[in-house]
């Protein structure tokens, strides 16, 4: 009796035992079924569709598609469609939207420590930026955003920007004395603008061109691409061309999206925006040619600076009322190769 008791219970714990591997097993598969499910993340982008960044971040959005096997697909929203850019990186901060690419001026209203890769003049060239930027002190950055509820993915070529004008040309930064000059919604570059003695006016990008065109402004600052697609060379036609900024694009995550995907798929989504990046900085050098073309064929007259001196010294100030950690990595930046 006391055997058959026996066996029946260890005939009881094999079946247990069984069902739990069973339901394990289960457990797993439903585990790779849910990653297996497709996902739809949306990516927000100020740019026109056929602007060389918004066709990185196409790119970025194939590499995606086809290396999850079709799973994952972004969707690119351009022109705005979202909002403007700081609108945007408030939705992505509280997940509304998966993805942004914007410039690091109006990221570094969010993350200040940002400001140390946007101050002008920082860069001894484009090499010089994409140093910084793909070495150890672009991962420290795009470690940074995570207390601010956003994920680093990548980094596009922006170009130097260029003060523009509807007044006179702009030669010396004094020309620049009381003119009205729209800038980015970035403290900054309010305090960059000031810095030359001009009047500060931070606005976003989709209203410049009314501002130029009534008069609520006199002049802005961009690359070439973006004072041609935007049609501001029509209404600001005296562009001066002294480099003062290279101010990174960047693209963005929510963490609250990122935090839905699994740690295979944040990496697969960061390693193609890495892959995407020279297909972009092609497209760029291109369009920077024929945007420069076609603004002067357009009727822009150009002035040049050879020697950007007199620039460079009245933006001391700007340097040394930057905070400490902002300071820091301005020095480790001129240290990069
Ligand atoms: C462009 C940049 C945009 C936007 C714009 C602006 O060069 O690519 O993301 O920041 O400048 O001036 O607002």
């Amino acid at each position: 009796m006391q055997i058959r008791k026996t066996a029946l219970l260890a005939m009881m714990l094999i079946v247990a035992t069984t069902m739990v591997f069973a339901n394990g097993g289960k457990d797993a598969a439903a585990g790779a079924a849910a990653d297996a499910k497709p996902v739809v993340l949306r990516l927000a982008e100020t740019h026109p569709a056929d602007y060389p960044t918004t066709l990185g971040d196409i790119k970025f959005a194939e590499l995606v598609k086809e290396r999850s096997g079709g799973r994952i697909t972004i969707e690119v929203y351009p022109g705005s469609q979202l909002g403007q850019e700081k609108a945007v990186i408030e939705q992505v901060q509280f997940g509304a939207i998966d993805f942004t690419r914007v410039s690091v001026s109006p990221l570094a209203a969010f993350v200040p420590v940002f400001n140390a890769l946007q101050l002008p003049y920082l860069y001894r060239s484009e090499t010089h930026m994409w140093n910084v930027l793909l070495g150890p002190i672009g991962k420290e950055l795009f470690a940074a955003l995570e207390p601010s509820g956003f994920v680093g993915i990548g980094w596009f070529e922006p170009g130097a920007r260029n003060f523009y004008n509807s007044r006179r040309p702009v030669a010396k930064p004094e020309d620049l004395a009381g003119l009205k000059i729209r800038v980015q919604e970035s403290d900054l570059m309010v305090g960059m603008v000031q810095g030359l003695g001009a009047i500060a006016t931070p606005m976003p990008y989709g209203e410049v061109y009314s501002g130029l065109q009534t008069g609520v402004i006199d002049g802005a600052e961009n690359n070439w691409p973006s004072y041609e697609s935007t049609s501001h060379y029509e209404v600001a036609k005296y562009y001066t061309v002294d480099e003062h900024t290279r101010v990174p694009e960047i693209i963005i995550a929510s963490k609250i999206s990122m935090a839905k995907l699994s740690q295979a798929d944040i990496d697969l989504i960061k390693q193609a925006a890495l892959d995407a990046i020279p297909y972009q900085r092609k497209l760029w050098a291109e369009r920077e040619k024929a945007s420069e073309a076609k603004v002067k064929a357009g009727g822009s007259i150009i002035t040049m600076i050879p020697d950007k001196g007199p620039w460079q010294a009245a933006m001391k100030a700007l340097y040394d009322k930057q905070p400490s950690d902002v300071k820091y990595l301005v020095d480790r930046i001129g240290k990069v190769e």
